[in-house]
């Protein structure tokens, strides 16, 4: 498939998901839905990624769902897609690498699901984040209604879905929302900076702790503590881990050459 609103751009072991739609915003139609599930399965598949940042450029982030093209769907057209649409923002939140949103300008509705998805976020000065879709009569459907309240608790999620309200940089990182607010030209490079620190750590043993966390926070303690326990014996099958503890004992901390096996 050619893609034609979204690409992955590789560089350095960190892969940028780009969204380039600047007609409208970044909206995210049902072809960018597509397109950011294959640039997600070709984020995971490629060893050369070590990393992700996701980002929809200078301007911003990506203004929501196609409002006009969802406005022509009926409720069958709906069921028939709905999979495939929270598919999308799926396929992002379960690159298994470590990923950081950087976010300029507008980040709302499924933009700002999409921005969920993310490990992480880094917002503009300039930045707006929202769930806008009460005001529309409609409700979040790419996990808003369920990341939002994991990451910034019921009562603040609450506030949010129901009043639709457009929240800028500054109170989205008081509320936990985004992880870090920077000057508007800095936020792709200090995405990609974060990210690059991953380039040559250890993938397997990353891997490993994303899906502990992501998967124990679904869980009870105990069953998080059980997923934890198998990753953490799992991640002994990988040479990385001979290498990591080895060159701890010869040289001191921090100084292994993972070879990503
Ligand atoms: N969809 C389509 N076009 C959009 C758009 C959007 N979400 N947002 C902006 N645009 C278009 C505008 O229509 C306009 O197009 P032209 O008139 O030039 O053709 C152009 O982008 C520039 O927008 P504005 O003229 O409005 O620019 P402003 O700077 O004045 O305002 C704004 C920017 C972002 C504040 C405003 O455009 C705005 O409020 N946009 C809508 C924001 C919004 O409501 N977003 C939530 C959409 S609902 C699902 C999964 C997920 C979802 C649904 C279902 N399933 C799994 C089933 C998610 C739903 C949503 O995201």
């Amino acid at each position: 498939m050619t893609s034609e609103f979204v690409r992955l751009e590789v560089a350095d072991g960190v892969g940028t998901i780009r969204l380039d739609r600047p007609k409208a915003m970044n909206a995210i139609s049902i072809q960018v839905q597509d397109e950011l599930r294959v640039a997600a399965a070709e984020a995971t598949a490629r060893a050369d990624v070590r990393a992700v940042v996701v980002w929809g450029g200078e301007k911003v982030f990506a203004a929501g769902n196609d409002v006009k093209e969802m406005s022509t769907m009926s409720y069958t057209d709906m069921v028939d897609r709905v999979e495939a649409l929270q598919g999308a923002v799926n396929a992002i939140a379960r690159i298994p690498k470590p990923v950081v949103a950087a976010v300029n300008g507008y980040a709302l509705g499924g933009g700002c699901e999409l921005a969920l998805a993310a490990d992480l976020r880094f917002a503009a000065e300039n930045a707006v984040l929202g769930q806008p879709e009460v005001l529309l009569g409609i409700i979040p459907g790419a996990g808003g209604t369920q990341r939002l309240p994991r990451l910034i608790g019921p009562s603040r999620a609450k506030d949010l879905l129901y009043s639709g309200r457009f929240v800028k940089a500054e109170e989205a990182l008081a509320i936990g929302l985004v992880d870090r607010v920077v000057p508007a030209a800095d936020v792709y490079t200090e995405a990609v900076a974060w990210a690059a620190r991953f380039a040559t750590a250890a993938p397997y043993a990353l891997r490993a702790i994303k899906e502990s966390v992501d998967r124990g926070l679904e869980a009870d303690l105990e069953t998080g503590l059980q997923i934890e326990r198998q990753h953490f014996s799992s991640v002994f099958a990988t040479e990385d881990s001979r290498t990591g503890m080895q060159s701890f004992i010869e040289n001191g901390p921090g100084k292994a050459t993972f070879e990503g096996r």
